[in-house]
This record gives C-alpha cells, structure tokens and sequence, in this order.
C-alpha cells in the first residue's frame, strides 16, 4: 500500500519518488515506449498550456464540477500530448487514412473468427465452451445453455457470414433449451444468453425465434430477484427458475447484480411487459440510497438486506460494471433518465479523487484500488478489466457523437467532460502499455504499476523489466482474450479518428496471431505473456474473444457507419442494442414493493471483514494465513443475529436465509475465484 502525503496546503496527493535511474535509463529492448515518452515529455510547453487552463479553472461550478480541483491537485490531467484529432476544435483526420490497408486487416480479423468457429463447429458443436487444444467442448448445464453460439450470433451477421448466421439460428431453435435441471449464473446468462438473444432479433430483421428464446429465459431467471432485499442472488435454477444464493456465504457480486438493466429494460421496451423492467432497475434504484464513497462502492453485496458488503472498492472484477451501465442506461433511454448519469457523474468524482495515480518512469495514469476504511491508502492494483473505463468515461463526454461533428468540437465539451475526456484517453493508453511493455506484446491479467521505487525492491526479471511500468506477480501474468482495451480503442478511435488507435489495435492483434492462435483451430488463453520463449496454452476459448475482443477489432478497422454509437449501446459484452425512446409507463417508477427493514449483516454471512488478499503485492502465505484468522474469528461473531423482517409480495419467503457459516474454505475459494473473475 502506498501513502498518499498532504502538500502544504492540506491537499492529498499521490507519493512519487521518481528514481533517476529510470528516467534516465536508455532505450532498451524491453522499453519499447520510452523514446516515445522521452518525446512527449518534449513537448512540456504543450503540457503546461493543457496544465495551466486546468489550475486557473474554477474548482466548483453549476454543473456539479467540483471535483476538478481535488483532482487537479492530485494527479495532474492534461499534461501528456493531446492525441492529433482530438486537440480543441481541430477537425479530426479523415477516417481510415489509408481504405486498403484497413479493409485489408479487417479481413484478417474476419479470417481470425473462421479459424475460431470452424474449429468450434467441427469439434465442440452446440456446446457453451471450446477447448481448442484437447479439441471438444464442455457444457455448464447438462444440455447446455447456447453459450458460444448465442453469443456469437452478432458477430456473425456483422461480418457477413450468411451460411454460418443460418447454421446457427436453426440451432437456437431446435436445440437450445433452457427448460433443464441445473443452476446458471444469473448476469453471465443475462449478458452472454439474454443480451445475444436480444441483439440478434434486432440484428436479424426480427427474427421471433429469438425474441420468444429470450423471453423463456428472462422468466426464468426472474427467479433470482425474488430476495428479501431485491437484491438478486447470484445463480438461477433454470426448470424452477429458482434464484440461487452464491457461494460466498449467500453475497452476490456489485457488478453481476448492476448488470442486467440493459438487457431487462430493452426486453420490456420489446415486448411491452414492465416486470423485466420494474425488477431489475429497482436494484440500482436500491442501490442509489446506499452509502458510498463519492460514488464508489463495495464490491459484493447482500440480498438478504439490501447492503454492501465487505470493503473492498475497485473498477475491476466485481466492481466494473456497475460504472459502465450506470451511463449505458442514460444513453440507451435516449437520455431521459438523468438519474444514472448523475450516479455516473458522481462515481466519477470518486475515481479521481481516491483512484487515480501516476507511474514510474513514465507518468501513464492508472487506476487503482482502496478500501473503504482507508480510502487514502491507494493499491497500484489493477485488473486488465478495468481498462473498460477509458472509453466509457469518453463515451460519457460526448453521449455518442464523434467530436468532428460540426455541432460537437471538443471546445463545447463542459469541463467535466473535457476532463473525462482526458482521462479516457489517457487511461486508453496506459492499457495499450499493458501489452506494449511485455515480450509477448500480450497483457496479463493484472498488474502492479510502479509509483513508488521503493515497490521494486527484489523485483527482477520477467516480474518487473527495466523501465517498464509496472509489475507482474507470478499468479497474474495469464491471458485469457480478454476485450476491454480494444474496447476502449475502439471508442477512442470513433470519436476521435486518431489512427493510433488502429495501430495500437492491430499490434495487439499481431500478439494475438503470434502467441494465441492455435494452428488446428481456435484460439487459446496462455498461462503466462510475460516469457515469449516460454508459451503454455491454458486451453480455453473464452466466448467473449468471439463476442466481443474480435467484435471490437473488426469495428476498429471497419466503416464508422456501422454501430454509431449515438444511436446504439453495446452491453457489457459486446451486443449492441439500439438506443429507444420509453413510453411514459415505463419511466414512472411505482412504490418500490420489497424493503429490507434491518439492517446490518443477515444470519451467518460473515461482516464487513476484508476477504480479498489482492491488494497485497505478492499474496504470500503469511498473507494468506492472517486472513484466515481474522476470518474465523469473524465467522464465531456472525452467529444467529436476526433474521430479516421483510414485507415480501414474492411467493418465496425471505427466511431461507443461508445460515451457513463461512468457514475459511470459503476464504480460499474466494481467493481463488478472484483469478477466476470472469
Ligand atoms: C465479459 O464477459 C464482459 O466484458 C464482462 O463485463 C467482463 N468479463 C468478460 C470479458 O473480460
């Protein structure tokens, strides 16, 4: 944990010892950005103009900008070189620069997705899952619940792959049953299942066979919202549509419960039935009247009372998104629920003021993690995940239009827009860092980045190269084909036409072709980036490399015609949903039915207690061993404190709570499903 320090005037910063050392070391093999940086660094007067507009800006203004003077103070936006199409008011360059070349890669994006299905179709068929290595495929249900091919459909249609589009469909409708024995995470289904069932009746011109899909599932996985609290559990029993509490002694994740609104809402808006609708934004409504800090929240939470719990903050696994569809539901009802934007607009003021630092030696800005009992302490931790923000936060500045509109120059921007804007950016870049700075040219899972010399102490090769920004611990250097930067590339790149983006885009899948691509079909997540003479394939094909990573590129090289992102919103997992004006009976909001009149923790769920060892670099046993104390003195307090009294319209009554107490396995399998966080 690294200290922030108070300057003379009371004001918190971030602690940056920059070692000469590294700002003089010289370009080396494993530094390939840093003449890059040296050059920008080059450019200070450009720097300090950005920097002085910012410091004499006033720090509060109507439109609830007060954060930008904490933040200004802490860590400074705007002194790193503008990218070129996005200075103030100059007009972006064309898009594409040179057609050819793009279409051509775009193509070998395409190429990339038919090694990847063709082997899935001729080894693993109707399965949720591909192992390309052992070449078959595994199901989380018994018949399976349409995994790989649901959430495929649109990246199929989108590339123009008609045959396979029909292969596909005739599947979904013979096949794919969800009236089966067996439990489904609730917002893995929900964003994987439901939202490529829903994209795909948008995308296919109507087809009903995956409106009426769509509906038999969301019925059943209504089920887990039927909780004391609203809050919904974790899993469904699909045949009983049965809601299923987690396995965390009943808690369910802030992220999974806060992403599901897009796909309920949008199922309403189609079929004009409310109670997708009512159910799942009453989780966030709940939400909205929790304790936070500035916005920021715990990563778990209890159904069976309605509060968070536990203290960890952070936007990566389990906290994530939350944020993203706070401002996705502002721009998928076509702006006329306020409420999410102000929600997104406050969590914001949180990041900058508790998250945000900069590193060694090359001043990229990051992300990090707290507490919610030290927000001061500020870990360098930070999960590939997070690197959705970039381009949602720009995506929140602009709501969509690309800034070489003739009504949007970036000179219109507000000033928490133009600093989101920033932000964005510059978060966008520090993730390309985390491919750019390794061997393999492919990012790990997680990183440590540098702000403070004193982190690398012991550190050598491959946990931490010279000159490089950050540190990978042994347990953290996997690569699953995870999408978020490219995600954020792709926003990047529409809204500004910058072609670095593209550039950065198409390395990243170079690394991917050289390191991941498995020569029998389909491609692999890899056990460790940080070694390229030292491969091991994990084999496993996530479904959201085709979802959503190759979805991303192919957009990224592709006409920015397709998909304008004022008028569609992309779900959490890449299935683009068109923005829809609600009718008025959607908007009003009815008594909320289900309280939770108590408060605290509920019987046998372990109390706000730190259960996460990962802000700690290196995890060691010692570590872990204290944990697990603390944890089984914890679990002897939570005996039978009360049971919940609760007004409940639902046929299930709120006394089944899970009286389990949380043993220190539980401790471990959270541990360890943390790796797993998906
Ligand atoms: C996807 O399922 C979604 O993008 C989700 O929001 C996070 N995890 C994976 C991709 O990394």
């Amino acid at each position: 944990m690294f200290k922030r320090q108070e300057n003379q005037s009371g004001i918190p910063f971030h602690t940056q010892d920059q070692d000469d050392k590294y700002a003089k070391a010289p370009i080396g093999v494993q530094s390939k950005s840093r003449f890059r940086f040296r050059m920008r660094h080059g450019v200070v007067a450009l720097g300090l103009l950005a920097l002085t507009y910012l410091v004499i800006s006033p720090s509060s203004d109507s439109n609830g900008n007060s954060a930008l003077k904490t933040l200004k103070d802490r860590v400074q936006i705007g002194n790193r070189k503008p990218s070129d199409g996005a200075q103030d008011s100059t007009p972006v360059k064309p898009s594409g620069g040179n057609t050819a070349l793009w279409e051509e890669r775009k193509d070998k994006v395409k190429g990339a997705f038919l090694h990847s299905w063709n082997a899935y179709r001729r080894d693993a068929w109707g399965k949720d899952e591909y192992h390309p290595i052992a070449q078959f495929g595994s199901n989380m249900v018994k018949k399976g619940q349409g995994f790989t091919i649901v959430d495929s459909l649109d990246t199929i249609l989108l590339m123009g792959l008609k045959d396979e589009f029909e292969e596909a469909k005739a599947w979904v409708r013979d096949e794919l049953t969800f009236d089966q024995e067996g439990e489904v995470n609730l917002f893995e289904t929900t964003i994987r299942v439901l939202g490529g069932l829903l994209s795909a009746y948008d995308q296919s011109g109507h087809d009903q066979v995956f409106l009426t899909k769509a509906v038999d599932l969301a019925d059943r996985l209504m089920g887990a919202f039927k909780t004391a609290s609203g809050i919904p559990y974790a899993s469904v029993h699909l045949k009983e549509g049965r809601g299923v509490p987690g396995h965390e002694g009943g808690i369910s994740s802030t992220s999974e419960v806060a992403t599901l609104q897009l796909e309920f809402k949008y199922l309403s808006y189609l079929t004009g039935d409310d109670k997708y609708w009512r159910v799942a934004e009453d989780v966030i409504l709940k939400m909205k009247e929790l304790e936070s800090i500035d916005g920021l929240v715990p990563i778990f939470i209890n159904p069976y009372n309605g509060q968070f719990h536990g203290s960890d903050i952070r936007l990566g696994s389990r906290g994530d998104s939350y944020y993203e569809y706070l401002i996705k539901q502002y721009l998928q009802t076509s702006k006329k629920e306020h409420v999410y934007k102000e929600m997104f607009d406050h969590a914001m003021t949180g990041v900058k003021k508790h998250l945000l630092g900069r590193t060694i030696p090359n001043d990229l800005l990051f992300v990090g993690e707290i507490s919610k009992y030290s927000p001061q302490d500020l870990s360098p931790k930070m999960d590939h995940l997070v690197c959705f923000l970039g381009g949602t936060m720009a995506l929140s500045s602009t709501e969509g239009k690309t800034l070489n509109k003739a009504n949007f120059p970036r000179s219109k921007f507000s000033k928490v827009e133009e600093e989101d804007f920033k932000i964005g950016e510059e978060l966008t870049e520090a993730c390309y860092e985390m491919y750019n700075q390794t061997q393999t040219g492919l990012a790990p899972e997680i990183v440590y980045w540098v702000h403070k010399k004193s982190q690398l102490d012991g550190r050598h090769e491959p946990e931490h190269f010279e000159g490089s920004d950050f540190i990978i611990n042994n347990r953290d250097g996997h690569n699953w084909l995870r999408p978020e930067t490219v995600e954020s590339l792709f926003y990047m790149w529409r809204f500004t036409g910058d072609e670095k983006y593209r550039e950065w885009g198409w390395k990243i899948f170079e690394a991917i072709e050289t390191y991941s691509k498995v020569k029998s079909g389909g491609y692999s997540s890899i056990h460790d980036i940080r070694r390229k003479d030292h491969i091991e394939f994990s084999d496993k094909m996530e479904t959201f490399f085709l979802a959503e990573t190759l979805k991303y590129l192919y957009l990224l090289f592709g006409s920015n015609d397709v998909f304008p992102l004022d008028k569609y919103v992309f779900n959490t997992e890449a299935h683009p949903f068109p923005v829809f004006d609600p009718p008025k009976s959607l908007l009003e909001r009815p008594v909320v039915k289900v309280e939770p009149e108590t408060e605290g923790k509920a019987n046998g769920v372990a109390d706000d207690k730190d259960l996460h060892l990962d802000g700690l670099p290196g995890h060691d046993q010692d570590d872990v061993d204290e944990a697990l104390e603390e944890l089984a003195v914890d679990a002897d307090d939570t005996e039978a404190e009360h049971v919940p009294e609760v007004e409940v319209e639902y046929e299930e009554s709120s006394e089944e709570v899970s009286t389990d107490v949380v043993e220190p396995e539980t401790v471990a399998n959270i541990v360890s499903e943390e790796a797993a966080d998906v």
